[in-house]
């Protein structure tokens, strides 16, 4: 398939380790695929769903133990442990080459290793990277044809002697206890073992479009980010691109899909990415912006025609589902979608379950990778090799208390600071305790590949070199009442918020400046058709000073990790902030 002498030596070298009985060269051509589709039915790892209602889609289900993202087992291996950070797990690149070599030796004996050549963007774009991963999974194959441009086309965009992310994943036994998923910055290089779920395994997302491309774009000049990108098109036909980043199953892809209420109708929101947004200064002056993914790996629990229909719709065809539960007549159910549950189905277990069992169908967790191009609210620009000018980057978090629903940093230095110091309620999106709060900077925290300082310093330092940069600002759709119901309706309703966004973006919408920053009044927040009383808004909107000082102890605590790395910005803007919170 290729003549490219490090291609070449690579698989060699890997499949010395290796030793897979048989290797296949993925060229993406359907003929190729429906063979791999047959063969995984066949062997049970797929499930075919009703082909009738869901043409072409199928359900996987990976072991009990194997279910997210696994922070406490993910590496970043530099050279120097202060360059993996305060916030990383770190091994010297030595010696996890070494340990992992030892799991990697002879683990796809009896199995075929697949070459998947690969490009995260558009071929031909600016933005554009290559890598090839090497797996022993059809499921990470059959995914990775949905969520990347994969192929021959991409062995071209290597060309005869072009650079590649090197990315190695072998399923192994599963075994919890030898998983790894290591980064090696430094060599362009990912090894994953011992697991068979989606983050894991899909090499491209965010082992290779975070982790080893924030530290690229730190090398080069641009930005690896944990983003959304959304077009929002306001009735005069005038148009604004976003950018938001939310820690994991914080609500990115029902942002990125959001469809106005009645009350706004005139407005349409268009999709260009919902989990992953590359960002480079434009001639123009401006921060561009591109998805680097071709398909969504999104959240199946609480997706209905009520929550996010456009995410819904896209999964009706040419889907894999994980995790979800089968119905009896071949069709998938999650807690949340729409309709009463079944009377009968399989859990993702694979389990006998009725609505009695008193368990959970569908893991929390559970998700569908389905092709972007299929999402009703596809951007016209999804595969723009441009990628598109952003006027506004938000971050936001899952915080009961202390978060107001929406606030503008003074400036780009401010607004750095407002996204380092994000804090959310954890998720069912990587293993571990759910809804306890933790600092998640800009919602990177389990995905930057190098020292989290010097990624703030990057900000600042991108910030400089921006001659018309977005405005940043923060928002919480998940602020909780007394009786632990969300005060915000938030889905659709959101929308009120980004017009705010939009209008401060264009000097149009007023303000008042807190200690925190720019917040709206409470008549700057269109509530037409809204079922919320002035007293609740009122609350969203206010900041309680003595909540935000223990909220600064916990930002002094978090940025004492990080000694002499921490920039200069940070320490002022944290100054100013305990400054304005005394006065
Ligand atoms: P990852 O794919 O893990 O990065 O997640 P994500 O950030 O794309 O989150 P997603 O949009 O899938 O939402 C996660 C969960 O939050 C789902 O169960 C949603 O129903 C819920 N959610 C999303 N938006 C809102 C909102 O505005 N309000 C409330 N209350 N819940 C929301
Ligand atoms: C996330 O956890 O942020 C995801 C899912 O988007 S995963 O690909 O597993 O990281
Ligand atoms: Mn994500």
């Amino acid at each position: 398939m290729t003549n490219n002498k490090k291609v070449l030596t690579w698989l060699d070298e890997m499949t010395k380790m290796c030793q897979p009985d048989k290797i296949v060269w993925i060229d993406g051509s359907e003929s190729q695929l429906d063979e791999l589709r047959k063969e995984s039915v066949a062997t049970g790892e797929m499930i075919e769903l009703n082909q009738e209602k869901l043409p072409g889609c199928y359900l996987h289900r990976t072991a009990e133990n194997d279910v997210a993202r696994v922070e406490g087992r993910t590496f970043i291996c530099t050279s120097k442990e202060e360059d993996a950070g305060p916030t990383n797990n770190w091994m010297a690149p030595k010696d996890a080459y070494e340990k992992l070599s030892k799991l990697y030796e002879g683990c796809m004996k009896g199995r075929t290793m697949y070459v998947i050549p690969f490009i995260m963007g558009v071929k031909g774009s600016p933005f554009a990277k290559v890598g090839i991963e090497l797996t022993d999974s059809i499921y990470v194959v059959l995914n990775m044809n949905i969520m990347t441009r994969m192929g021959k086309d991409a062995l071209e965009e290597i060309g005869e002697d072009g650079d590649f992310t090197k990315c190695l994943h072998a399923k192994k036994d599963v075994n919890p206890e030898d998983r790894y998923i290591v980064q090696f910055p430094e060599d362009n290089t990912i090894w994953s073992i011992n697991s068979a779920y989606g983050g894991n395994v899909l090499l491209g997302k965010k082992c290779f479009a975070l982790r080893i491309a924030s530290y690229l774009g730190k090398q080069q000049g641009w930005m690896a980010e944990h983003m959304l990108i959304l077009g929002l098109t306001n009735p005069q036909g005038e148009k604004h691109y976003i950018a938001a980043a939310f820690p994991s199953a914080c609500g990115k892809t029902n942002l990125a899909m959001l469809i106005p209420p009645e009350a706004l109708k005139g407005y349409k929101v268009e999709t260009v990415g919902d989990d992953i947004a590359w960002l480079k200064i434009g001639e123009d002056g401006r921060l561009w912006a591109m998805n680097p993914e071709a398909g969504f790996f999104g959240v199946a629990p609480g997706t209905s025609s009520k929550t996010n229909y456009n995410a819904l719709a896209t999964t009706r065809k040419n889907t894999i589902f994980t995790n979800v539960a089968l119905t009896d007549d071949g069709e998938v159910w999650w807690e949340g979608m729409d309709g009463d549950a079944p009377a009968h189905a399989i859990d993702w277990l694979g389990k006998e379950w009725t609505p009695a069992s008193g368990t959970k169908a569908a893991h929390p967790n559970s998700r569908f990778t389905a092709p972007a191009a299929q999402c009703p609210c596809i951007s016209p620009d999804f595969e723009n090799k441009a990628g598109v000018p952003i006027s506004a980057i938000v971050f936001g978090g899952r915080r009961a208390k202390t978060a107001p629903l929406v606030y503008q940093a003074r400036d780009w230095e401010h607004g750095v600071f407002v996204g380092a110091t994000m804090a959310s309620e954890t998720t069912a999106a990587a293993a571990g305790a759910v809804g306890v709060v933790r600092r998640d900077p800009m919602a990177m925290i389990p995905f930057c590949g190098y020292n989290m300082g010097d990624y703030f310093a990057h900000w600042l330092e991108m910030g400089k070199k921006i001659p018309n940069p977005p405005k940043i600002f923060h928002v919480n759709w998940f602020r909780l009442d007394d009786n632990g119901k969300f005060m915000w309706p938030g889905f659709g309703d959101n929308l009120r918020v980004l017009n705010w966004i939009v209008d401060r973006c264009d000097g149009k919408a007023d303000a008042v400046e807190t200690e925190i920053g720019y917040l709206p009044k409470v008549s700057d927040i269109n509530v037409d058709g809204l079922d919320l009383d002035e007293a609740t808004l009122k609350e969203l909107l206010s900041v309680d000073k003595e909540v935000w000082k223990s909220e600064l102890a916990g930002m002094k605590e978090f940025f004492a990790k990080f000694g002499d790395r921490l920039p200069e910005g940070i320490k002022h803007q944290l100054n100013l902030l305990e400054e304005n919170l005394n006065k």
